[in-house]
């Protein structure tokens, strides 16, 4: 195909005249038809990934890579006076999740698709994305993101099904977006959608109605769960998608010649994290529904449904109370009362139990019993649910737990998000490693090569000053690209740690200001959204805003510390940050981050990691070898001892040390309330002294020790660009072509 044809073709001008968004619209509608023309794999037995998020970000570019006309479209448009990272930015970003769980999701149908698997993805068509993060008098302010346009990446399909709640019937309607492969076949992400929603009934900043379900059930993602209404609403969301799943499911699975009784050897479903798994029941009842008596239904099911655990933060583990439930889903408690009794005949241990004497139903229960895998996404994850968190299940399904370790497609986060460096690879190794992210080992022959590690240095530092020049443009702030770029990306959470490096802020401030300066001047960047109702996350959001305007405006400082937030941390922002990233920080409490995909992705750009021996951080570090990496901190075993014994107190490392009492009293110094709010930083201040549930202060002289040391080293240029190469070499192991062809191994077991 002529491309430049085709593009003047569906712009109905010359490419010359047309507008950014008028190329953009038919840069997509082509692509959609290339799309549509390949191969979609068939085949007996097909994957289910059924995920509340898929975080599937900006689709353009991506797609071009995939189908092999990335370059060419590029050239064609440059040789017309257009800048194809200006057209890029015509697209609105998807954020159809809130972080690592949801784009997990969407690197894996890139992997599947690419690895030419039979699998789609089932989701929700939400109409506005995750918000959009503004900052206001320095506090975050939410604000509905709507992404669907009248040119979009949906095509709107014929399946229909009407869903049936207890008081009303909502008739669905499925939307389906391609996904490419790697220069290969197409598989689909479906996502059901209400045609009754109305984006109308959004009022001020994210507020809606929740009461009238027909309006609202796919407005959002996720809304706000910390009131009764969201909740239900939550609950409303799930049973909607799984329903529409399940029928569909069905549908395709008979018309391919399954009688339903050997529904496992035409379905695998994969149900990420427990959003999904309604699915269970609901399947049980639609098979009921088709003649197939219970316990064959209950054993069927059972043999077609493996789950993934995120997390072993109680907190996040959904036990949905029973009266919710019979609130908006009626039909299916009779299935969940005989899916518990029959493990209360089993087991003694209330532990098991699927519903607890509170009369909340655990979700992660009912997809361990019945379900035929459970998997963590990390080694430590997998062994902590092993050992600790689920042992009651574990000692009585062994054979059910497997470890997959989480992945990243090569293609976005270092072919789309890094072109220089991924041509330098090129140019060293070939691009072999596009498909086969081993051969990134080839890398390691060049570690003595002065030339190779001053260009990836070189590669670095260009990065480095493109994100300088957008930071300016977009956030005012005029980066010193010569300095480190520290660099703390991932949603707001205090198991995370920000507050911990906004600590070191202070930390660091204070010693400028009694003179004693870094060698190298230091940038350090943070991006992070927090949940609308989670008060702590948003004042340690409110603290390092405070710091920014007081480091940034502190002429004595300035020129040695900078401090940034970056507003609305996305996909397309990480895109922007990683490629520059010197030192990547996954400063997590040990045993509380599953895995963690951000560390991946900068490691994978070159950056040397600062953590914790947390997720998968534990593989990095056995991966690249301790010259290669800066880990400190207390190790999860001995976290672990001190939540069992509830002995950590804060206040006992404060009165200790007298830089973290320095550092902590700070915040509520009269300078701080001067430029923040008093309120906020008074009650951060507490939390941290009186509860600090995550430990900060455990680990923060431990932190700043290991931070000196990296930012020391960093001033070897050679040395530095040494460890670069190492961890860019090592990265092949976190391909999610790894991780999918681990899954289908010993999980989905597709031809
Ligand atoms: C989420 O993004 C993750 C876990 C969850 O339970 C929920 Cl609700 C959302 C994250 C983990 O925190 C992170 O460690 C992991 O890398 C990611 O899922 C993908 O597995």
């Amino acid at each position: 195909m002529n491309l430049k044809n085709e593009l003047e073709r569906l712009c109905g001008k010359q490419l010359k005249e047309c507008s950014n968004k008028e190329l953009y619209i038919s840069l997509l509608n082509m692509v959609k038809d290339m799309a549509k023309d390949k191969v979609s794999r068939k085949g007996k037995k097909k994957l289910y990934y059924i995920s509340a998020e898929f975080l599937i970000g900006k689709l353009l570019s991506n797609n071009l890579i995939n189908l092999g006309i990335y370059d060419e479209v590029k050239q064609i448009l440059n040789e017309n006076g257009k800048d194809i990272c200006e057209i890029e930015e015509m697209e609105a970003e998807p954020s159809l999740g809130n972080g690592g769980l949801g784009r997990l999701a969407a690197c894996f149908l890139d992997s599947i698709a690419t690895l030419g698997l039979n699998g789609d993805g089932i989701g929700l068509n939400y109409h506005l994305g995750l918000f959009k993060q503004v900052f206001e008098s320095k506090l975050q302010k939410e604000e509905a993101n709507p992404w669907i346009e009248e040119n979009s990446w949906l095509t709107r399909t014929e399946i229909s099904y009407p869903i049936k709640f207890k008081n009303f019937t909502l008739q669905s309607r499925l939307y389906d977006i391609e996904v490419t492969g790697f220069n290969n076949q197409t598989n689909k992400l479906h996502l059901f959608d209400v045609e009754t929603v109305e984006e109308g009934i959004v009022e001020e900043g994210i507020d809606f109605d929740k009461e009238d379900i027909e309006k609202n059930l796919t407005l959002f993602l996720y809304p706000d769960d910390s009131d009764e209404e969201g909740q239900l609403l939550r609950i409303y969301q799930q049973y909607f998608m799984v329903s529409n799943g399940a029928r569909l499911i069905l549908d395709e699975c008979t018309a391919k010649g399954s009688n339903l009784y050997d529904l496992y050897d035409y379905a695998v479903i994969q149900i990420n994290d427990t959003h999904p798994t309604m699915i269970i029941p609901e399947l049980i009842r639609l098979l009921m529904d088709e003649g197939i008596e219970m316990d064959d239904a209950i054993a069927i099911v059972s043999k077609t449904c493996a789950y993934t655990n995120h997390t072993i933060l109680s907190e996040a583990l959904e036990k949905w109370p029973v009266r919710y439930l019979k609130k908006v889903v009626p039909h299916l408690l009779p299935i969940i009362e005989v899916l518990d009794n029959k493990v209360r005949r089993k087991f003694t241990d209330e532990n098991l139990y699927i519903i607890d004497k509170d009369e909340r139903v655990h979700m992660a229960h009912i997809d361990i019993h019945y379900g035929f895998s459970v998997n963590g996404v990390a080694a430590l994850h997998t062994d902590i649910l092993k050992d600790e968190e689920l042992n009651h299940f574990y000692k009585i399904y062994p054979e059910k737990f497997n470890n997959k370790t989480n992945g990243i497609t090569f293609r976005r986060w270092l072919i789309h998000c890094n072109p220089s460096l991924a041509e330098y690879i090129t140019s060293l190794i070939g691009d072999g490693y596009k498909k086969d992210a081993d051969e990134l080992e080839k890398l390691e022959e060049f570690l003595k090569d002065d030339d190779v590690l001053s260009k990836i240095t070189m590669i670095k530092k260009q990065n480095k000053e493109q994100l300088k020049t957008y930071i300016e443009e977009t956030e005012g702030i005029v980066l010193n690209s010569e300095a480190i770029f520290d660099i703390q990306i991932k949603r707001l959470h205090e198991y995370k740690r920000q507050q911990m490096n906004a600590l070191y802020v202070i930390h660091k401030y204070l010693e400028i200001k009694r003179g004693k300066i870094p060698t190298t001047p230091i940038t350090i960047i943070f991006g992070a959204k927090a949940a609308p109702a989670y008060t702590i996350a948003k004042d340690i959001i409110h603290l390092i805003l405070c710091l920014q305007e007081l480091v940034n405006n502190d002429v004595d400082v300035n020129k040695y510390l900078q401090v940034v937030m970056v507003e609305n941390y996305n996909v397309s922002k990480a895109e922007k940050l990683i490629p520059a990233c010197d030192i990547s920080e996954q400063i997590s409490l040990a045993s509380k981050e599953a895995s963690g995909t951000g560390n991946m992705k900068l490691m994978l750009n070159g950056a040397v990691t600062l953590g914790t021996m947390d997720g998968a951080n534990v593989e990095i570090e056995q991966l690249v070898g301790t010259d290669n990496i800066y880990i400190f901190g207390e190790s999860s075993e001995k976290i672990m001892k001190h939540y069992k014994k509830g002995d950590y107190i804060s206040k006992k490392y404060y009165n200790k040390n007298k830089s973290i009492k320095e550092a902590v009293d700070f915040i509520v110094s009269t300078q701080m309330i001067k430029i923040g709010k008093k309120e906020n930083l008074k009650r951060l201040y507490q939390e941290i002294l009186n509860k600090d549930w995550f430990m900060t202060l455990i680990d923060f002289d431990s932190y700043c020790k290991k931070k000196e040391e990296a930012y020391k080293d960093y001033e070897d240029k050679k040395d530095w660009a040494k460890k670069m190469l190492t961890n860019i070499s090592k990265a092949g192991f976190f391909s999610s072509d790894r991780t999918i062809e681990e899954y289908n191994r010993d999980i989905w077991k597709l031809s």
